[in-house]
């Protein structure tokens, strides 16, 4: 309600969503809050979709370019995308509709490093951004705005756009408040200074946005909830895989070069990657903390039992049970909890210092371990890139997962070559399926087809992977990385023909 609002010139920009939305224009570049289903705006993307859909039948041509943290909800990505309103879309797209219309090439998108999205605009790399449209939890007296419960892009869009819109969500807990670690320190080339981060749960910002009043053109008052989709339950593949992948840390630490406190932890998104901190719950790792970038169900449930002592993340990721599960424990959570922007959770300086554990899951990889994290059948999109790459090339480990067949078994996940290439074999150090797991550091291409092949494939594509590599180790034009280019993707070309990649 509007009590949230402490600020009596903001309090005067009240007004409806319907008229918010009407300050948008075809063509304008619109920078939204939201980062996974959290924290985007829930009153005017609906409101915009409505009026774009009239223009359209009016036989105007209405498109925005729409720039965001990362996914968003069917609110948002869901109904700008039913409505056509969408010309161009950056940085990430997990909505089903948002993704058959990209993959019917009706909407130009940019799949981007998320590290790398604040500072290029900040840079101007995309040209103007027109509006900000951003959810928070309230608004202080001296016009401060606290966050909500992602943060994703928010302070770039706030400080770079023409003008803002807000929308006061009071769903969201205002004991959220402190929670947020907004930092201002960041600067363009040549006048950057070094990220003063030094362990995962430091705190080198403040807890809420500036904004200046006089850039804000709207404020709208919500009362709705974050509409996170739940995880899948976990499957014995996923179990699987997370007790390959706790086998190989506790190793780790008998090697001596981890300790049971592990180092900081990022897993990514999907249900494999929850799997797996589900994992580490029968582990003797303790006293953890998580340097991530989304926090979801796994994460809290470490939490809750302690092992986890803090989580360093920009948005949350829960299912609708877990939030309401945080919301009822949000005394407990404050001050275990750091929401920061996109552009320092996944700093590369941050995740190399810090030597962070990241574990994401992947739609492929190849026998030299090259990893597709984004597009099936080297064409269609399934999410993006994300943050995947920020931690994989940065990290202390970089481990991915997936299970060893996709869609009953029609698709290997281990394949010839993949059929595009997120992760350079340079990045990828450890791969896990539910058959096993390949440690590959230190190796070099033809060690790493090997182990790859023996440990992760699955017995029913094992001996055609094998047969292909002893082939290209008596045919290929080189013996580096022993390949046949003519039959490298016949796999995904006989998925495409026969529906699936068997004989
Ligand atoms: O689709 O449900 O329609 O059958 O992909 O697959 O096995 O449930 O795995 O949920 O962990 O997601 C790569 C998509 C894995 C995810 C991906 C199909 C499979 C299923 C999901 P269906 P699973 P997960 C930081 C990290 C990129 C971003 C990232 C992802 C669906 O991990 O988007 O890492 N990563 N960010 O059937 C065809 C294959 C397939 C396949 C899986 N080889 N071919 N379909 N699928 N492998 C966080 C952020 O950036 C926010």
């Amino acid at each position: 309600s509007s009590d949230r609002i402490k600020n009596a010139f903001l309090r005067s920009k009240i007004m409806t969503a319907e008229d918010a939305a009407s300050l948008i224009q075809s063509g304008n570049t619109v920078g939204m809050s939201g980062f996974t289903g959290s924290g985007y705006p829930k009153a005017l993307p609906p409101a915009l979709a409505e009026r774009i859909e009239t223009a359209h039948d009016a036989g105007e041509n209405f498109k925005i370019n729409l720039w965001t943290g990362a996914s968003t909800g069917p609110e948002l990505d869901g109904a700008l995308s039913k409505s056509d309103a969408i010309e161009y879309r950056l940085p990430y797209n997990s909505d089903p509709v948002g993704r058959e219309k990209i993959n019917r090439g009706e909407i130009d998108y940019l799949d981007m490093h998320l590290s790398h999205v604040a500072p290029m605009v900040w840079e101007g790399f995309f040209g103007k951004l027109d509006v900000a449209v951003i959810e928070v939890t309230g608004v202080n007296e001296d016009g401060s705005l606290i966050p909500a419960t992602s943060v994703g892009n928010n302070k770039t869009w706030i400080d770079c756009a023409e003008k803002v819109i807000l929308e006061v969500n009071s769903w969201h807990d205002e004991r959220m408040l402190g929670m947020h670690d907004i930092y201002y320190g960041t600067a363009l080339p040549p006048n950057r200074v070094p990220i003063p981060m030094v362990s995962a749960d430091a705190r080198i910002g403040q807890p809420t946005f500036r904004c200046d009043p006089h850039k804000v053109a709207g404020v709208i008052v919500t009362d709705l909830p974050d509409r996170n989709a739940p995880f899948s339950p976990i499957d014995d593949t996923s179990r699987t895989i997370a007790a390959h992948l706790m086998e190989f840390l506790q190793h780790e630490v008998k090697m001596g070069r981890l300790t049971n406190r592990l180092l900081p932890l990022q897993s990514g998104v999907g249900n494999v990657a929850n799997a797996v901190l589900d994992g580490l719950k029968d582990t003797p790792f303790h006293d953890l903390k998580a340097y991530t970038e989304v926090l979801q169900d796994g994460m809290m449930d470490l939490l809750d039992s302690g092992q986890l002592l803090t989580a360093s993340s920009t948005a949350f990721s829960l299912s609708p049970e877990a939030a309401v599960r945080f919301r009822e424990n949000l005394d407990f959570y404050r001050d275990k909890v750091i929401l920061r922007p996109t552009e320092i959770s996944n700093h590369p300086e941050v995740i190399r210092r810090l030597g962070c554990i990241s574990m994401n899951g992947m739609i492929e990889a190849d026998i030299y371990g090259n990893v597709n994290s984004s597009l099936v059948m080297g064409s269609r999109i399934m999410n993006g890139i994300g943050g995947s790459g920020d931690f994989a090339r940065n990290s202390f480990i970089s481990i991915f997962v997936s299970p060893s067949v996709a869609k009953g078994g029609k698709i290997s996940t281990i394949v010839p070559q993949a059929s595009h290439v997120d992760h350079i074999t340079q990045d990828v150090q450890v791969l896990v399926t539910e058959q096993g797991l390949a440690d590959l550091r230190g190796l070099s291409p033809k060690k790493r087809a090997q182990t790859i092949i023996k440990n992760c494939a699955h017995p029913d594509y094992r001996p055609m992977l094998e047969d292909y590599f002893e082939r290209a180790k008596r045919d290929a034009y080189g013996l580096q990385t022993p390949s046949l280019p003519s039959e490298a993707l016949s796999w995904h070309q006989r998925f495409i023909d026969t529906g699936t990649m068997r004989p």
